[in-house]
């Protein structure tokens, strides 16, 4: 979508941008029927491996010419420039004024990150080993309830980056988790969310993990209390808090406030973005369920991909490869969503946590100067595991009048070898990016016998794009390598498209709107309200359907 604005104007202007405008429209009409028949080795040149990640993106509507102008756009908009500035700890968080380090959690131990004079190294090893000190108490027994039994459940209050990746994890890595423990996840502030993951909870055996940044969100405060509150009611004494709450934080005052003890608390830097924190103290949950050896593992996966996005020259970058894909269809094509879609059921959260990671961090309107864009930035990411999705919303990818660009995940070997399932599942996987790829064409379908009716009906015009990822097996590492690889690729996308990446105004303003309503739909008086028409009706009818619903 072209917007008619005052902007920078910069991006649109490149010469590498201009000169796609102008490739886009020789190339845009080209299938990838014929970009396959032109040139039989294609589904093998374009592709990449690093890191035991096989990346094929030759199922793109794109030549070696398109890959080229893509990578010469990178580096007319300082990519390689903003790499480094990244993993040196330049402050690039530039409306917060923050370093984006995430990359230093990860970095082993010995290596040099400074911030303010300062490495950070060091203070990441000692936070991993003290949470690693701490895990292997929970799970061995040692770190005992108020009452001297051992820890059975562990249930992390959180929300956004505070939960979407320990969730994810989670899942994704429940193979590993020690199978005599559970673990629960609570965010929302509707209570529910609380209640149904406390129910069947015995307290003495419960362990609460508040994970928050600030530790001032109000959805997790309000769980926390909410969980304060259930300890207390079953054991009585203000000390069984430090037995059975821990915390995950950067604000040392607000946890003493609480009642933690600090001694119990593990904490992480203002350069480690939400989204980006999974692998910080707020992986606490992720270490009690897999063991600091398989936490470790992941942040070797992760560290290998970091090292390939700093060194591998573009063409081969898989991190720089997807994201330069997804701002040519965005851009060029006018792409408004990318399809994640995970053929393993471990990935379930996969598509969520992505979501936050790819809209929170380039859902922006402005350049990191402050200017208007005239040009899309992050598109809709969205998903769910194949096969589910294929007796759903596959319909309207195959068939529908949009494009949507997928990204297909798989792997060599399952997990769970049930009969031959794994086969089926990857069958489908290959079987899916091949037609929506290639589709089928009239002659193809009449040639089936198909009545004369029904023919456009089942015809599939194909030339949807597609990239497919494999690996060997879903650990701790390929997980790192996995999650590493959509992070740089959300950092090319944002370096090209000249925003921060790393802010989230969006999601402050979320936090402090509710703030004036509260009071307006607990007070007993009558509000007087003050917001527009709609506004102040909805909450006016919320307040009788509170008192109807008490009466009855
Ligand atoms: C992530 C965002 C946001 C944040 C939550 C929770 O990048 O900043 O999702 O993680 O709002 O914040 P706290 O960890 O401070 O509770």
């Amino acid at each position: 979508m072209k917007k008619k604005s005052k902007t920078s104007g910069r991006l649109r202007e490149r010469p590498a941008w201009e000169a796609l405008e102008e490739h886009y429209r020789k190339i845009r009409d080209l299938h990838l029927r014929s970009l396959f028949a032109e040139d039989p080795g294609r589904g093998e040149r374009l592709t990449s491996e690093a890191a035991g990640i096989y990346l094929d993106y030759s199922k793109n509507r794109v030549t070696d010419e398109t890959v080229r102008l893509l990578i010469r756009l990178a580096v007319e908009c300082g990519l390689p420039e903003a790499i480094e500035a990244m993993f040196q700890g330049k402050k690039i968080n530039v409306t917060e004024g923050r370093a984006v380090l995430h990359t230093a959690l990860r970095a082993p131990r010995g290596e040099r990150v400074i911030v303010d004079g300062q490495d950070v190294v060091p203070g990441v090893h000692a936070v991993l080993d003290r949470m690693a000190e701490f895990s292997e108490r929970v799970r061995g027994g040692q770190w005992r309830g108020y009452g001297g039994r051992p820890i059975r459940n562990v249930i992390n209050i959180g929300i956004g980056g505070s939960d979407l990746g320990p969730v994810m994890a989670y899942e994704a890595l429940r193979h590993y988790s020690s199978g005599d423990m559970t673990f629960r996840f609570v965010s929302n502030v509707d209570g529910t969310d609380f209640a149904e993951a406390t129910r069947g909870m015995d307290p003495e055996e419960t362990l609460f993990i508040i994970s928050s940044k600030t530790f001032t969100t109000l959805e997790t405060m309000t769980n926390a209390f909410s969980a304060r509150g259930w300890m207390l009611k079953a054991l009585r004494h203000e000390e069984a808090i430090a037995r059975h709450f821990v915390a995950v934080s950067t604000n040392a005052r607000e946890v003493a406030k609480f009642g933690i003890d600090t001694a119990n608390m593990f904490g992480f830097w203002d350069w480690v973005g939400g989204r980006y924190s999974m692998d910080s103290a707020i992986g606490l949950s992720t270490m009690i369920a897999i063991g600091p050896e398989n936490f470790r593992l992941m942040l070797a996966g992760f560290r290998e991909m970091d090292e390939h996005f700093r060194t591998a020259p573009f063409e081969k970058n898989l991190p720089v490869l997807m994201g330069l894909l997804a701002v040519w269809y965005n851009n060029f094509f006018g792409a408004q969503t990318v399809a994640v879609l995970p053929y393993d059921q471990y990935l379930k959260r996969f598509p969520a946590y992505l979501q936050q990671l790819t809209m929170e961090s380039n859902g922006k309107h402005v350049t990191i100067e402050g200017l208007p864009v005239d040009y899309d930035t992050g598109p809709v990411y969205w998903g769910e595991p194949g096969t589910n999705g294929q007796h759903s919303f596959y319909q309207l990818i195959h068939q529908g009048t949009r494009l949507i660009p997928c990204d297909f995940i798989g792997f060599g070997r399952t997990l769970n070898p049930v009969g031959d399932q794994h086969d089926l599942l990857m069958a489908n996987l290959f079987a899916q990016t091949e037609a929506l790829a290639f589709g089928r064409t009239e002659g193809e379908v009449r040639a089936e016998g198909t009545p004369e009716g029904l023919v456009p009906h089942r015809v599939f015009e194909g030339n949807r794009p597609s990239n497919t990822i494999l690996a060997g097996r879903l650990t701790p590492e390929t997980l790192g390598k996995l999650v590493c690889l959509y992070e740089h690729s959300v950092f090319t996308q944002g370096t090209i498209w000249g925003v921060d990446s790393f802010d989230q105004w969006g999601v402050e303003l979320g936090k402090a709107l509710a703030k004036r309503i509260i009071p307006e739909l607990e007070s007993v008086e009558e509000p007087r309200l003050g917001h527009d028409s709609s506004t102040n009706a909805l909450i006016r009818r919320y307040r009788s359907l509170k008192k109807a619903a008490t009466r009855n």
